[in-house]
């Protein structure tokens, strides 16, 4: 790490290292693409479900956006060149029910990750399928990975492949093991507790029921 260099400090958050190597972190297998049997779906809370094939989403507009991976193991790996389909630009097409306000991202082999509404619906969000100026490779969640660079790298979901809207924040694979449920790297936002979907469900359930009477 460069403690030399101010500018580049502060662009690195509390408890982390440079790395320009790119670390592979997979729970299990990388997954065979199958560009047939892809799609991207979007549903839950919304007027109606959004899906696209692999082929319709290679269509839609793209953007590059350059960020900053942080991942909890401590490495940090700076000035990203991702292009893909920015979650502003995919959201046009996707009219969310009042009550929506998190998601929870789907991703190949069995892969989740919650987050809420307002940190995926951001500018520099996208469904990344190049990484400076490449194809993504099949361990780094070629063809399309999920790119949210202000929180830790494990809700950036590789082989994404659909969002779930919810209006309760269950928490996804690493947060049910003990990983934080929001994961803002500046706070250090690591571990937490966890509340399941069933609880989060039956509190909710709960109170409308007091709101009626
Ligand atoms: N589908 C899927 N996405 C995933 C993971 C995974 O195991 N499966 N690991 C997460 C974790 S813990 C991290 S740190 C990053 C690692 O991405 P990389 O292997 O490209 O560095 O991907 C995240 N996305
Ligand atoms: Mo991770």
């Amino acid at each position: 790490m460069t403690r030399a260099d101010p500018a580049l400090a502060g662009r690195i958050p509390p408890g982390q290292t440079l790395t320009t190597k790119w670390p592979v972190l997979t729970y299990g297998l990388t997954p065979r693409f199958d560009p047939a049997r892809w799609t991207f779906r979007c549903f839950g809370h919304v007027e109606r479900e959004v899906v696209w094939t692999w082929e319709e989403f290679l269509k839609l507009p793209r953007v590059t956006v350059t960020s900053d991976v942080h991942c909890v193991t401590r490495w940090s790996k700076l000035d990203n060149r991702w292009e893909g389909v920015g979650i502003r630009e995919l959201m046009k097409r996707v009219k969310l029910l009042p009550g929506a306000k998190y998601v929870m991202v789907h991703a190949d082999p069995d892969y989740t990750t919650n987050l809420a509404l307002e940190d995926l619906v951001d500018d520099d969000a996208l469904l990344a399928l190049r990484h400076d100026g490449r194809d993504l490779e099949p361990v780094h969640g070629g063809p399309c990975r999920l790119v949210v660079p202000k929180l830790y790298f494990w809700k950036s979901a590789k082989w994404v492949r659909g969002f779930e809207f919810l209006d309760v924040n269950p928490p996804g694979f690493w947060e049910q093991n003990g990983y934080h449920m929001h994961a803002d790297p500046w706070k250090e936002e690591r571990y937490s507790d966890q509340e399941t979907r069933a609880m989060q469900t039956m509190r909710a359930e709960a109170a409308r029921k007091l709101r009626e009477g």
